[in-house]
């Protein structure tokens, strides 16, 4: 498996690549007043590089449940700068996190080689944007808004349903022009799902792998682990070490993680088990 990227690059799957999160929003590089600090999301790139990181996925969004929208104006002003300086400073491959058309296409002028999008390119516009530019593209499942999922979790059966949503949505990119070799799924754990589905997802994550797409799993220091074990989000590392171990062992291609450093060593426990690396 391998991911064309623009100008002439690629990304090869063969062994599980680590995706580092960098959340550009006011609260996590605030200097007090309206300004991200710039330098301070550059000093985190870089550390997540020296850690591990294959990809960088930069959102300016937060979608977590309950969480507010935000403007496309607001949100371009947080994320296209930083992608800027991440693509001039780093040899390293950017994500776009956004479910809006708009957010995408600046993105990828500014520097974004994969847009991974929440809502499967539903937005209007987003499918020609990938079919334009054929960059790699993430379709993640997810029901309703952020303000409103968490009460739209009846299914008969989650996994079989996600996969269907997903495997469809998969089919329509492709009838537009997107290379099918350039589709990720994602279950999209914790989007829209109790407790009990998100174990259910991850249990069954090896479907999602023999539909043939590229699978990508986060579930860094979500409430599945948080609620289960009844931990802070600041006491959530061993339980998405744990998540992440599990998704590689069912065939995830790529993990979306807060802590790099342990995730990839993490990612490397498990891919010594699965290939037969060391014969
Ligand atoms: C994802 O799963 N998730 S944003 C709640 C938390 C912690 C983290 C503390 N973007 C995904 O990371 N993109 C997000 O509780 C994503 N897959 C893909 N492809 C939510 C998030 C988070 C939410």
């Amino acid at each position: 498996m391998l991911l064309r990227l623009p100008r002439n690059r690629q990304l090869l799957l063969d062994k599980c690549k680590l995706m580092a999160i960098l959340n550009v929003t006011p609260d996590s590089f605030s200097d007090g007043g309206k300004f991200v600090g710039h330098d301070a999301a550059l000093r985190q790139v870089e550390q997540m590089l020296k850690d591990g990181a294959d990809i960088i996925d930069i959102g300016g969004e937060s979608t977590r449940p309950g969480a507010a929208e935000v403007s496309i104006s607001e949100e371009l002003d947080r994320v296209i700068p930083v992608i800027e300086l991440v693509r001039r400073e780093f040899d390293t491959v950017i994500s776009i996190d956004t479910y809006k058309t708009a957010v995408m296409k600046a993105a990828i002028a500014a520097g974004a080689d994969i847009i991974n999008d929440v809502r499967a390119l539903q937005d209007e516009g987003a499918v020609e944007v990938a079919v334009q530019t054929q960059v790699p593209v993430c379709l993640m499942h997810m029901r309703g808004m952020p303000g409103s999922m968490q009460q739209l979790t009846d299914y008969q059966q989650v996994t079989d349903e996600v996969l269907t949503f997903l495997t469809e949505r998969a089919s329509f990119c492709i009838k537009a022009g997107i290379a099918p070799g350039q589709i990720i799924l994602d279950p999209g754990f914790g989007f829209a799902k109790t407790l009990a589905q998100n174990y259910q997802l991850l249990s069954g994550l090896s479907k999602f792998q023999q539909s043939g797409f590229a699978v990508l799993a986060g579930m860094s220091r979500k409430s599945m682990i948080g609620q289960l074990l009844n931990r802070p989000v600041s006491e959530r590392l061993a339980g998405s070490i744990a998540c992440a171990t599990i998704a590689v062992m069912h065939g995830a291609r790529i993990i979306r993680t807060h802590d790099v450093r342990e995730t990839a060593d993490a990612i490397a426990v498990a891919e010594a088990t699965m290939s037969g690396e060391l014969e």
